[in-house]
C-alpha cells in the first residue's frame, strides 16, 4: 500500500531529463505537472490493474454523465495517496515549491453541480470500496475562463485543458468502439482515468470518450488537392466532442448536443456489453443481474433506448428487452426548472440517430396503452425525463424538500401509477477535497478532538458537539483568521484588490442564475452601502462581500447581473467613506481549485435561492463543513443543514415554498417597492445612474417589479423575500462581533456536517438502488 516517494521523486527527474532535458529546477511548473503526474501513473498502476480484476465477474454499477467537474488533480491524487506532504517535502529539498503547480489548469469538464457531484461520488465509491465505474466525454476544451473587461462585462476564452498533456489518463485503443449516425460514423476512443481513493489501495476507473474519424485523411481528396475536403471527415468527427455546452439549467435542443449525448450512451453500452460478453457469455437477458446504470440528470438517457437497440440487434424481442432496460437504469433528477428539462424534436433527433425516434415511439406506445393519462412523447417531441422515470428502477431527487416536488409537481402523475419507484438521495460532497485537502489547518485543529480518520467517518464529528468551549472556539477562529489571510494573498495577486482579513466575509459562489439571485445579494449590498452613507446604519460590523460566478455565455440577464455586480463594486471599493467598512469583490473565472480557497476563509455562507428552486446545492454543504454559517430561505439541502445544525445556528429566512406557492398567481412586486423606501432606493440603483446603467439593466429593473403573470417578470420573488432577507443578514453581521458565540455557531456547524458526506450519499444509492 505504501508509495515510495523517493521512487516516485526519481522518476519525475528522469522523465524530465529524457522528455525536455530539464531538471525539477531548470523546468516550468506546466512540465513538472506533466512527469510529477506520469510518475505517479507508474506507481499506481499495479494497483489500478489489480482492483480492475478483483471487480471483473462480480455486479457493478455505472454512472453516465455529460459531466465531471473534477478540478485540479495533482494535489487530491496525492493527497488521497497519503503522500502530499511528503512529496511536499521532498521537492522542497530540492528547491521546488509545489505551490508553483497552482498555474495547472483544472480539468472542468463541467458546468456546475451536477458536474462536481458526479466527481465527489467517484471519489467516495472508491474510497468505500463500492464498484463503481464513470462513462462520460472528453471534451477537448472544458467550461470556458472568465475574465471581465473594464465594464465588468464577462468573456470568455476557450479552456484548451490538456494544451500541456494530461499526465492523468491513459488512452486505451484496443477498447474504441463505432457510433453511426444518419450522416456519418466515428470512433469513439476511451481515455481512461484513475480514482484514486483515500486511504486505500483500490482505484476505479473514469472512462472518457473522444470522437475521432475512422480514417485520418481522405486520400483521393488529398491527392485532387483538395485539402479542405482531405480533411473535413476528421473535423466533423472530432466536432462531436470539442466543446463542453456551457449551459447549466436551460436546454437548447441542438443538432451537436444530440450527438454528443448519443456517443456517451452509444459508445458506454458498447463497453458494458463487451465486459459482460466476456464474462457472463453471449445471453444479454441476465445483464440486469449484473449492471446498474446511474443516469445523471436525462443528459445520457438515450441510453435507455440504444439498450433497447442494441439487445433488440441481438435478437432479443423488445418487450424482453424494454424489461432489460427498465432493471438496469435508474434516473436521477437534478433540477425542476422547466427550461431545464430536456425535449427532443423527433424530426431533428430523427436527422442524426433515427433508430432511436423508432424504439422510443415503441415505448411511447406502450407506455400510453398502459396508461392513457402519461406519455413519452408529445407534440413531436420526446421527452427525456418522463422516458426516464417510465423505464427505470428507481427515480431519485437530490435532496428532501426536492424528492418532495417530484412527487407532487413534476412527476405527480407518475407517482400516483409508481410510487415506489420514488426515493431520495440527498447529496453530499467529499472530505477529502473539501476539508481535508483544502483546509489542512481545520482538519488538523479536529484531529484534536474527534479521531483520526473521521474523513472517511465524517459523522464522528458530531462528537464536538458537547465538547465546544471557549477554548475550541477560540482556536477555531485563529484557523479562520489564517484562512481569510492566505485567501486576501490570492485575491489580491489574481484581482488587485486590497481586502482586509479583519473584516467578515460574506460570500456567494456558484453558477450565475437569476433563480439564485446573485441580483438580490447586490441590491441588499447596495442599500447597505446607501445607508451607511446616510448615517441611518450605525452598527455594521465590516464585511468583505466576495461573489464568484459564471454566466452561460448566450444568457444576457445574467451576463447583465455581472456587470451590474462588477460596477456596484467600484463604485463602493472607490467610496473613502465606506473604505473602513464595506469592499465587494467579484472574482473572476470562479472555478474548483478558487473554490478551495475561497471557501475555507467564509464567515457567511449565502444560499438564497426561493424556497423550491435550488434542487440541491452542494456549495452549501462545502461552506458548513468549513464553519460558515448560511444565510438561507428553506430550499434544497438548507432545509437539512439547518434540521442538522440548529436554527439558532444559522440565519434562514425567507418564504417558503407553501407560501411562494400561494402567492403564484397574484406576487405583486410593484405594491412591495411602492411600499418600501429602501428597496425602492436599491433597485433604483439599477437606473438611475448610481452606477452606469443601460438597456438590459433597465429590463432587469422591469422585471423586478412586474408580477409572475408577465413574460418580462421576475418570477424569483426578489422583492417579496428582499426584507426578511435584509433583517437576516444584519442580524448576521451584528452578532458577528461577538467573537465567541458567532464562532460557537460555525462549529456547531463543521460539527454537524456528518450527514453531508458523498460517501453517505453513495452507500446509500449502492444499497437502496444498485443492490451492489
Ligand atoms: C440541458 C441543459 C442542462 C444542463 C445542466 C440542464 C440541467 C443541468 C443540470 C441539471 C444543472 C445542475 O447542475 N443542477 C444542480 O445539480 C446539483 C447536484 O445535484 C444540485 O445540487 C443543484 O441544486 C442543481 O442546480
Amino acid at each position: 500500500m505504501s508509495y515510495n516517494v523517493n521512487t516516485i521523486i526519481a522518476n519525475t527527474e528522469a522523465l524530465l531529463k529524457l522528455r525536455h532535458d530539464e531538471t525539477l529546477i531548470s523546468t516550468t511548473p506546466q512540465r513538472l505537472h506533466d512527469c510529477l503526474g506520469t510518475a505517479v501513473m507508474m506507481a499506481i498502476n499495479e494497483n489500478w490493474t489489480a482492483s480492475k480484476k478483483r471487480r471483473e465477474s462480480n455486479r457493478k454499477a455505472y454512472y453516465f454523465s455529460a459531466e465531471y467537474l473534477m478540478g485540479r488533480l495533482v494535489y487530491s491524487n496525492l493527497f488521497n495517496l497519503g503522500i502530499l506532504d511528503q512529496v511536499k517535502a521532498a521537492l522542497a529539498q530540492k528547491g521546488v515549491n509545489l505551490a508553483e503547480l497552482e498555474d495547472i489548469e483544472d480539468a472542468a469538464l463541467g458546468n456546475g453541480g451536477l458536474g462536481r457531484l458526479a466527481a465527489c461520488f467517484l471519489d467516495s465509491a472508491v474510497t468505500c470500496g463500492i464498484p463503481l465505474s464513470g462513462y462520460g466525454l472528453r471534451y477537448r476544451f472544458g467550461l470556458f475562463k472568465q475574465s471581465f473587461d473594464e465594464r465588468g462585462s464577462q468573456k470568455e476564452e476557450a479552456d484548451d485543458w490538456t494544451r500541456y498533456g494530461d499526465p492523468w489518463s491513459y488512452r486505451r485503443d484496443k477498447h474504441a468502439v463505432k457510433v453511426k449516425f444518419a450522416d456519418q460514423t466515428v470512433i469513439a476512443v476511451p481515455y481512461d482515468m484513475p480514482i484514486i481513493g483515500y486511504n486505500t489501495d483500490n482505484i476505479g476507473t473514469l472512462r472518457l470518450w473522444q470522437c475521432e474519424p475512422e480514417r485520418e485523411l481522405d486520400f483521393d481528396a488529398f491527392n485532387a488537392q483538395d485539402y479542405a475536403r482531405a480533411l473535413a471527415e476528421k473535423n466533423k468527427a472530432e466536432d462531436i466532442t470539442r466543446v463542453l455546452y456551457p449551459n447549466d439549467s436551460t436546454y437548447e435542443g441542438k443538432q451537436l448536443r444530440i450527438k454528443q449525448q448519443y456517443v456517451l450512451c452509444s459508445a458506454s453500452l458498447q463497453d458494458i456489453l463487451r465486459v459482460y460478453r466476456s464474462t457472463h457469455g453471449s445471453d444479454l437477458s441476465g445483464l440486469s443481474r449484473f449492471v446498474a446504470v446511474q443516469l445523471n440528470d436525462t443528459h445520457p438517457a438515450m441510453s435507455i433506448p440504444e439498450l433497447i437497440r442494441l439487445l433488440m440487434a441481438d435478437g432479443m424481442e423488445f418487450e424482453q428487452a424494454f424489461q432489460v432496460a427498465k432493471n438496469t437504469f435508474s434516473y436521477t433528477n437534478h433540477t425542476v426548472m422547466s427550461e431545464a428539462l430536456e425535449k427532443w424534436n423527433l424530426d431533428l433527433l430523427a436527422s442524426v440517430v433515427p433508430e432511436i425516434v423508432e424504439i422510443i415511439k415503441k415505448i411511447d406506445a406502450r407506455c400510453r396503452a398502459d396508461h392513457p393519462e402519461l406519455f413519452i412523447i408529445k407534440d413531436h417531441q420526446a421527452h427525456m425525463a418522463n422516458l426516464s422515470v417510465y423505464v427505470s428502477t428507481a427515480v431519485n431527487g437530490v435532496a428532501e424538500i426536492h424528492s418532495e416536488i417530484l412527487k407532487r409537481d413534476l412527476f405527480k402523475d407518475w407517482y400516483a401509477v409508481y410510487p415506489k419507484r420514488f426515493q431520495n438521495k440527498t447529496n453530499g460532497i467529499t472530505p477529502r477535497r473539501w476539508l481535508g485537502l483544502c483546509n489542512p489547518e481545520l482538519t488538523k485543529l479536529l484531529e484534536q478532538y474527534v479521531s483520526p480518520g473521521f474523513l472517511t467517518r465524517l459523522d464522528w464529528l458530531q462528537v464536538l458537539k458537547p465538547l465546544v468551549d471557549s477554548e475550541i472556539v477560540e482556536q477555531f477562529n485563529q484557523v479562520k483568521r489564517a484562512k481569510k489571510e492566505q485567501l486576501c494573498q490570492v485575491i489580491a495577486k489574481r484581482e488587485g484588490v486590497e481586502l482586509n482579513p479583519d473584516f467578515v466575509f460574506d460570500v456567494q459562489v456558484k453558477r450565475l442564475h437569476e433563480y439564485k439571485r446573485q441580483l438580490m445579494n447586490a441590491l441588499s449590498i447596495m442599500d447597505i452601502y446607501l445607508s451607511l452613507k446616510d448615517g441611518s446604519l450605525t452598527d455594521f460590523t465590516p464585511t468583505v462581500f466576495v461573489f464568484g460566478a459564471k454566466s452561460a455565455p448566450g444568457y444576457q440577464r445574467a451576463k447583465a447581473i455581472i456587470r451590474y455586480i462588477n460596477q456596484v463594486a467600484k463604485r463602493i471599493n472607490n467610496d473613502p467613506d465606506v473604505a473602513d467598512r464595506m469592499k465587494v469583490v467579484f472574482v473572476q473565472n470562479y472555478n474548483c481549485s478558487y473554490a478551495e480557497h475561497i471557501i475555507p476563509a467564509a464567515d457567511i455562507s449565502e444560499q438564497i435561492s426561493p424556497a423550491g428552486t435550488e434542487a440541491s446545492g452542494t456549495g452549501n454543504m462545502k461552506f458548513m463543513l468549513n464553519g460558515a454559517v448560511t444565510l438561507g430561505t428553506l430550499d434544497g439541502a438548507n432545509v437539512e443543514i439547518v434540521e442538522q445544525a440548529g436554527k439558532e445556528n444559522n440565519y434562514i429566512f425567507g418564504a417558503t415554498v407553501e407560501e411562494l406557492e400561494s402567492i403564484r398567481d397574484t406576487y405583486d412586486p410593484m405594491a412591495i417597492y411602492n411600499a418600501d423606501a429602501h428597496i425602492r432606493r436599491a433597485v433604483d440603483t439599477l437606473v438611475d445612474g448610481t452606477v452606469p446603467t443601460d438597456d438590459e439593466l433597465k429590463e432587469l429593473h422591469h422585471a423586478l417589479l412586474h408580477g409572475a403573470s408577465w413574460h418580462k417578470a421576475d418570477h424569483y420573488y426578489t422583492l417579496k423575500d428582499f426584507a426578511s432577507y435584509q433583517a437576516a443578514r444584519l442580524q448576521a453581521n451584528r452578532d458577528y462581533r461577538d467573537r465567541q458565540a458567532f464562532g460557537r455557531k460555525c462549529l456547531m456547524n463543521v460539527a454537524s456536517a456528518g450527514k453531508f458526506s458523498s460517501d453517505r450519499t453513495i452507500r446509500q444509492y449502492a444499497e437502496e438502488i444498485w443492490h451492489v
